[in-house]
């Protein structure tokens, strides 16, 4: 019989990815989706695997322990991945408290109910490049042990979360792994972010459906890879015999102007007519530069991604083209 698993935000790019992915090495997965008024929208990345009796949703919410103890005993779930955050950086910057509230004390609400209920399951926690801020070690990369200093609420959230599921590692002898993931990409990403964004009004100028695209800090640069390789690491890590941390990247970083000449490039358009700045979507305090050595996960557990920055580029481009069209 195949193993079971739980994903909280299953819902989300990469709760919608790993879903696959584990349905399709044959698991039961349960998945969690709090509360929306329009259901509709929040499932349309998982619509396409409701009729699969491997699937099974269920209400519940980091914020509210009971909802997760309820999830836990009745999913008896062997492997979680803890993937549900509020997860916009620049929004966390508006909503400071629910960041903190959800990305990090509800990592600690779901570590206490696992603890009390299934000591014995495997613990994924999604935790993220933006912890490191802009230390950089003398390489220009940064690793497992460049120290952290964060930017934004978010990134000092997910800090506590990635310290938390140490300690409780540490102190109760649990499995629970850290990946520590730079930034990873698809057409399923919240088009609020930067790459999607692009990609989505690079198609749209070029369909003759919008006339600019307004941006912030173009200067940032960023390791971008594809969620899809980024899932099969999270399943890696918790194959693997021990529970460990574990960075994951590309260790190739290119500037936001860069994607935004990519990108014009594959519709055959020139950026400078078309592209803009505006304040709003500068952030307080930025985080200038990332760029991951990914040598420990790559060595321990073979990880190797398949897309490179330039396959999910062209990838994300067409999604809209088609999206467009049809
Ligand atoms: P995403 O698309 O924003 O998905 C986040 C998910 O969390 C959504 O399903 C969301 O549900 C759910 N959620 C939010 N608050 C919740 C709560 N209080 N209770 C239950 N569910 C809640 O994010 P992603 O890109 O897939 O990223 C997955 C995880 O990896 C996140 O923890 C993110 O911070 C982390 N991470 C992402 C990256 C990246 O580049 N993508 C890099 C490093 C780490 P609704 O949609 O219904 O709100
Ligand atoms: O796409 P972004 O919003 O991603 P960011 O802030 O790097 O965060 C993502 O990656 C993290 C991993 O390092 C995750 F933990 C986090 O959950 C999230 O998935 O912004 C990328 C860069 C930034 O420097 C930002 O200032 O693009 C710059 N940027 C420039 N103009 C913009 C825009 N970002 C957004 N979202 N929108 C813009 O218009």
């Amino acid at each position: 019989m195949g193993k079971t698993a739980l994903i909280t935000g299953i819902n989300g790019q990469d709760g919608s990815y790993l879903a696959e992915f584990l349905i399709n090495k044959g698991y039961t997965v349960w998945g969690i989706l709090k509360r929306n008024s329009v259901a509709e929208n929040q499932t349309f990345r998982i619509d396409h695997l409701r009729n699969t009796p491997q699937l099974q949703l269920e209400y519940a919410d980091l914020l509210d322990m009971a909802s997760l103890v309820r999830v836990l005993q009745k999913s008896k779930a062997e492997e979680i991945y803890n993937l549900a955050a509020q997860s916009h950086v620049r929004i966390s910057f508006d909503q400071p408290i629910y960041t903190a509230q959800s990305t990090g004390i509800g990592t600690l609400n779901l570590l206490e109910a696992v603890r009390l209920i299934c000591p014995e399951a495997k613990f994924y926690q999604a935790s993220s490049s933006e912890m490191f801020g802009n230390n950089i070690d003398a390489d220009g990369f940064q690793r497992e042990n460049t120290p952290m200093n964060p930017v934004s609420p978010y990134g000092c959230a997910k800090v506590f979360a990635y310290n938390i599921c140490r300690n409780y590692r540490n102190s109760y002898n649990l499995f629970i792994s850290n990946g520590i993931l730079f930034n990873h990409e698809s057409p399923r990403r919240g088009s609020n972010f930067v790459t999607n964004k692009v990609a989505k009004e690079a198609a749209r100028i070029k369909l003759g459906l919008s006339d600019k695209l307004v941006l912030g800090n173009t200067q940032a640069t960023r390791d971008w890879g594809h969620a899809k390789d980024y899932v099969e690491a999270m399943w890696m890590m918790l194959q693997h015999d021990k529970a460990d941390d574990f960075v994951c990247a590309t260790g190739v970083s290119h500037s936001v102007q860069y994607l935004v000449d990519y990108c014009f490039k594959i519709v055959d358009l020139d950026p400078a007519q078309y592209v803009s700045s505006a304040a709003r979507y500068m952030r307080p305090e930025e985080l200038h530069d990332l760029k991951g050595d990914s040598s420990k996960m790559r060595s321990t557990l073979n990880w190797q991604p398949a897309y490179t920055f330039e396959s999910m580029m062209e990838e994300m481009v067409h999604y809209w083209l088609d999206f467009y069209t049809k």
